[in-house]
């Protein structure tokens, strides 16, 4: 069996390789980690996840999604790191969050776009469906049931933020929503990692000046998972409502996620350089493998910070 703690989390990898490590951190920690799928793509590679956590009965859980946009490499490479991190502290920092709470981390779920955006078009956001109109792809982040198509899309499939035939067209998007929808009892939070930005966002994304109920505790813990972030490398998120402080958008997996009932739901854009937000070096998508470390390194106790509120209850 490959020993999980001999593969580089400083680097990028393929939807094989991550597979195959996925298995081998499964299989290493077997007594509190279990893998499973969200099911398989349109062209057929599975879409893996851990639940990491003591086993015991009605866990409430906090899910963590990444790479639903295949160019955001960075962010399934966070969601690596932060696997590697829990089960090498299961024993001794974390013991007591993962007596109490499961965390699932899916941490590639649009791997159709992420194989052609390694393979063929390093900027590909969208997944391969198609083609229409000569096109392929739909925006996966814009498939979404929720007040889908009403802002912030294209209805051209040659578009970047093309929504879609109709709702949930995409087969990963259906995979996700299955489980989340399937454990929306207990899973308490959604934390959704894309690049780029350094903004920690929160919903409603479809429509500006429209809040959740709760939109007061959702800012508090997101200032708080911001400080966390900060005092690691310094780099300065923005918490904002996605909607005001970025651009409205429809039909995205967080909104979605609010609307089934997930208290603590947020979009994570990650960095685009080296975090020095006086002196950046703006990479965008293509952040290069040496600022991977220090990006994980950085979002890791931002994650924890709802991980913890979830456990407090
Ligand atoms: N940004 C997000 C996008 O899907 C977003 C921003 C988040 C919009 C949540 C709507 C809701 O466009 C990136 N980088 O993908
Ligand atoms: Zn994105």
């Amino acid at each position: 069996k490959a020993d999980p703690n001999q593969f580089p989390l400083d680097q990028y990898h393929t939807h094989d390789d991550i597979n195959a490590w996925l298995q081998s951190v499964a299989a290493t920690y077997s007594s509190f980690v279990t893998i499973s799928s969200l099911g398989k793509t349109l062209q057929g590679r599975d879409m893996l996840f851990l639940k990491i956590g003591t086993p015991k009965p009605n866990k409430n859980a906090l899910w963590i999604d990444a790479g639903i946009h295949a160019r955001e490499w960075v962010a399934d490479a966070t969601a690596l790191y932060t696997i590697s991190q829990l089960v090498n502290g299961y024993s001794t920092k974390f013991k007591t969050l993962l007596d109490a709470i499961d965390i699932i981390i899916a941490p590639s779920v649009n791997p159709d776009g992420y194989e052609y955006s390694r393979l063929s078009d390093r900027n590909w956001r969208k997944t391969r469906s198609g083609p229409r109109q000569g096109c392929y792809g739909v925006d996966p982040n814009r498939n979404w049931s929720f007040h889908w198509g009403e802002s912030g899309v294209s209805t051209s499939p040659c578009s970047d933020i093309y929504d879609g035939p109709s709702p949930f067209t995409e087969k990963n998007c259906q995979n996700m929503k299955a489980y989340l929808d399937a454990n929306n009892n207990t899973i308490k939070g959604m934390l959704t990692l894309h690049s780029y930005g350094e903004d920690w966002i929160y919903p409603w994304g479809y429509k500006t000046h429209t809040y959740p109920p709760d939109v007061n505790d959702l800012r508090a813990l997101g200032l708080q998972a911001a400080a966390a972030i900060q005092a690691v490398h310094g780099t300065k998120y923005v918490v904002a409502n996605s909607a005001d402080s970025l651009y409205p958008a429809a039909g995205a997996s967080d909104d979605y996620s609010k609307s089934i009932g997930i208290k603590w739901v947020y979009t994570v854009e990650l960095r685009p350089g080296d975090g020095d937000t006086a002196n950046d070096h703006q990479y965008g998508f293509n952040l290069p493998a040496k600022f991977i470390i220090p990006t994980a390194e950085e979002t890791f106790p931002g994650l924890m910070v709802v991980a913890n509120r979830i456990m407090t209850g």
